[in-house]
């Protein structure tokens, strides 16, 4: 029989069907994109066929670990092991405070439910600082929109007609629904245009009408130059403009577009004049123009500036607000926040969205200073291997006085730690989507458990919920009138939950009170928490659920949507939007567009004085520290035997370069950065500049085989640096590593 679930492996969780089979059922057999599934519609692409071997890796965990002195682990239950977490972090609070315990994670591409339960443990032991993997890619673009509009944006290429992607590999990396589909769309009608802005020729570029092949880390260049033809040849939609744009604001960026030298920001990121003045011609005559930023520029040098920029091209060419453009969806959690009020306890960093920057994260650890983060509670991340600097990295980790590690799988990061607490998979549990923004209609996908957890573990709503208990911060006193609430029916306990949201004490709470009880089907039970979710949502989005057919009073919407949820095994429509409605979505206190933001046009000002690169002899070449490629997706499957192509993870170099260096197909090379010297096996492929060269994301895991602990491919972050950052928000270069190939003789 077919079971409804959703791939795990991209943020996009398409829907799937999955037969299980196996001796014990608990094989995932078969799988097949979900026709019903509400944006994907049947679409997956060659990842997810094999993901049985993230539910039956070698190394999942299915005891708690405690580390003992002389550094192996040994397995505890878990009554002994939530008592003794309780009382470790229970003890830095009393001690240091509870703003020296850091909580980092909460979830990965595909198991959000972990960090809303999370707050319930955040709040119970006073933790005040956090993070994710969101503060090392999205921060800059995050704080950029939300103080240009209040919020971030996204893009609909399903009806654009001109489309570009700037440091993005959708064709690999998807990120909008049905990506090969639309790609394809786009490619072959000649009445649209797809523009690639990347220094190799991805598989996205290969299908563009128009590749912009920058110089690596030249992209602010492109961007100037673009803004500044469109200035010089008065292509700016002044309508737009005139309507949405804070009055006073304009003059002062076009004054410093027109201090742009065309001709020589052309030059400096390596593209014919002619080419990116037709590529501005196709840009100021599209009928709807989207756009998506992604890694190859927010993890590379100006990244910050570069978010700006994007953000004026799409602002210059009023590209908001019509189909076929960008838009701001309605969402059931907030993640696009990028509000920047504190900063962090030891170096003073920038907090973009709650978020302390990730590069900075030893920089708050390895310290005598009195605020130091003592202890650190990772929860579905691995921080060891994804954040930079893995060596720096590991020395923070390993000076922590306690740190717990909440995964599925031994990894890289719960090898450091002294608790180790065994996770049930995604598949062993309810989850959902978070990262679903369509428009005009938005899904949600709540998935059932397709079996009971693997005996051992625990799902996160169950462990954080022992937390909290064993922390003292609720009883079973609390929770009784909670309980009577829910026997008396869905209004009662309604009722009750919106008292509680504003309950001092307990409020914060609200994701364990939901859990522990809410009566909901097994196969649903770490649901719970969505109801609260909807409960808000219900409140704040009224007429978007209304279109959707969740009308009537915020209570009664709230009870029909859940309903809904509960019943729509393969996702569902919980919001209708308008795109009339998209710029009256903008959030700043005047409701305008902001374009003048003083501290990017200084950092435009020294771009424009900077000398051009002086030629590095030492590091000739650019490294790309991670890329998406085919048999790619993060750290999620740890099993080298999933990967149907480039199992090894080869450095990618152009046929001069390998010429030049004596490298021969097959042969192995010497990688050297300031950081670390590593053997790789190298793949000699036209689609790299000269110069430029490429290791995939995701790779050099250790893996248990019947020959002892095997590592396939290069760890990117052994090769990059911590203090490679952004200045603004502290993203990292990873895209940008200065590097050496050298051939391994003999
Ligand atoms: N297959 C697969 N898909 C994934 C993932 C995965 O691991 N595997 N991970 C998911 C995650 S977490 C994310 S954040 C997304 C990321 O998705 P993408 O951002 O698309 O991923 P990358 O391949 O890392 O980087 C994109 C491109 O940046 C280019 N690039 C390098 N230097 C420069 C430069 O100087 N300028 C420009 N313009 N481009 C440059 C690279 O050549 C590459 O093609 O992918 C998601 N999807
Ligand atoms: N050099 C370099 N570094 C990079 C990148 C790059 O391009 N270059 N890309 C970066 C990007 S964009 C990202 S998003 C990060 C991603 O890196 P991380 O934030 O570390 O996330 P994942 O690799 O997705 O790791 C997910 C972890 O969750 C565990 N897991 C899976 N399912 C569950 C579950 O249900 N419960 C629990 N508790 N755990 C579970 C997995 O075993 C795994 O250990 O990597 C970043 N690192
Ligand atoms: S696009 Fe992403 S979510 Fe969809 S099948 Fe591929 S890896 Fe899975
Ligand atoms: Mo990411």
């Amino acid at each position: 029989m077919w079971k409804p679930t959703a791939c795990i492996l991209c943020e996009c969780n398409c829907g799937l069907e999955v037969e299980l089979g196996g001796e014990d059922g608990r094989h995932l057999v078969k799988l097949r994109g979900d026709k019903r599934h509400p944006s994907s519609l049947g679409y997956a692409c060659e990842k997810p066929h094999r993901l049985d071997h993230y539910q039956h890796g070698r190394d999942r965990l299915t005891s708690p670990l405690r580390r003992k002195p002389d550094g192996t682990f040994e397995p505890i239950d878990w009554d002994t092991a939530i008592r003794e977490v309780a009382a470790k972090l229970g003890a830095i609070r009393d001690t240091h405070g509870g703003d020296t315990i850091f909580y980092y994670g909460g979830g990965g591409q595909g198991n959000h439910l972990p960090a809303a339960y999370a707050t319930a443990t955040r709040r119970a032991l006073g933790i005040r600082y956090r993070s994710s993997a969101l503060a090392q890619e999205k921060t800059g673009e995050f704080w950029i929109s939300d103080r240009m509009m209040g919020s971030a944006t996204r893009a609909d290429f399903e009806h654009c007609d001109v489309g570009l992607f700037l440091g993005k590999n959708p064709w690999h990396s998807h990120s909008i629904p049905r990506a090969r589909v639309t790609l394809k769309e786009i490619s072959q009608d000649p009445a649209r245009t797809l523009i690639v802005v990347d220094p190799r020729r991805t598989e996205t570029a290969a299908l563009a009408d128009i590749h912009l092949a920058v110089k690596p880390g030249t992209d602010a260049w492109l961007l100037a130059a673009l803004l500044a033809i469109l200035v010089e040849d008065a292509r700016i939609d002044r309508a737009f403009v005139d309507a949405h744009v804070a009055p006073g604001e304009l003059e002062p960026v076009l004054a410093a577009l027109r201090a742009v030298p065309i001709a020589e920001a052309c030059k400096r990121c390596g593209l014919d004049e002619a080419l990116v003045r037709r590529t501005a011609a196709v840009l100021a005559s599209a009928k709807a123009f989207a756009s998506f930023e992604d890694l190859g520029v927010q993890m590379n040098r100006d990244s910050t500036l570069v978010s700006y920029l994007h953000r004026l091209l799409i602002v210059l060419t009023g590209s908001m607000g019509k189909p076929g453009t960008h838009f701001i969806p309605t969402t059931m959690v907030d993640i696009g926040n990028g509000e920047s009020k504190t900063t962090s306890p030891v170096t003073g960093s920038r907090i973009v969205g709650g978020l302390v920057p990730c590069n900075v994260i030893p920089d708050e650890i390895l310290t005598d200073h009195p605020k130091r983060f003592r202890g650190m509670i990772v929860e579905a991340t691995n921080p060891a291997h994804s954040l930079a600097d893995s060596k720096r990295m590991r020395e923070a980790l390993r000076s922590l006085e306690t740190l717990v590690v909440i995964d599925i799988a031994m990894t890289e990061t719960a090898q450091l730690a002294h608790y180790v607490l065994p996770a049930s998979t995604q598949f062993e549990k309810a989850e959902a989507t978070f990262f679903n923004f369509d428009f005009p209609r938005n899904y949600f996908h709540l998935r059932r458990r397709l079996f009971a957890p693997t005996a051992g573990t625990l799902p996160e709503a169950e462990i954080h919920a022992r937390i909290v208990e064993a922390l003292g911060a609720l009883t079973e006193a609390d929770l009784a009138p909670y309980r009577e609430a829910a026997q008396a029916g869905r209004a009662q306990y309604s009722m009750f939950l919106l008292r509680l949201l504003s309950d001092p004490r307990l409020g914060g709470l609200a994701p364990t009170i939901l859990y522990r009880t809410m009566q909901l089907p097994e196969e649903l039970r770490e649901g719970a928490v969505v109801f609260g979710l909807v409960l808000r949502a219900a409140m704040s989005s009224g007429p978007s659920l209304a279109r959707a057919g969740f009308s009537s009073s915020p209570i009664e919407a709230a009870h029909a949507l859940f309903d809904a949820i509960l019943a729509g095994e393969s996702g569902m429509i919980f919001a209708v939007d308008e795109w009339s409605e998209v710029l009256k979505r903008i959030k700043t206190p005047d409701r305008k567009i902001h374009v003048l933001l003083p501290d990017m046009l200084d950092a435009f000002a020294t771009l424009l004085a900077s000398l051009p690169d002086a030629p590095d002899t030492a590091y000739p070449f650019v490294l790309t520290a991670g890329e998406r490629r085919s048999f790619t997706a993060n750290t999620i499957i740890r099993d080298p035997e999933w990967r149907k192509k480039d199992a090894g993870g080869a450095l990618r170099i152009n046929p001069s370069d390998a010429a030049a260096l004596g490298l021969a197909v097959g042969e192995r090379a010497r990688l050297t950065t300031k950081r670390d010297s590593v053997i790789v096996s190298v793949e000699i492929s036209d689609t790299m500049q000269p110069g430029h060269v490429a290791l995939p994301n995701g790779l050099g895991l250790g893996y248990p085989t019947a020959a002892g602990d095997m590592t396939t491919g290069i760890a990117p972050n052994e090769l990059t640096s911590s203090e490679d950052r952004d200045p603004f928000v502290g993203t990292p270069w990873h895209k940008h590593v200065r590097a050496r190939v050298e051939r391994v003789r003999g």
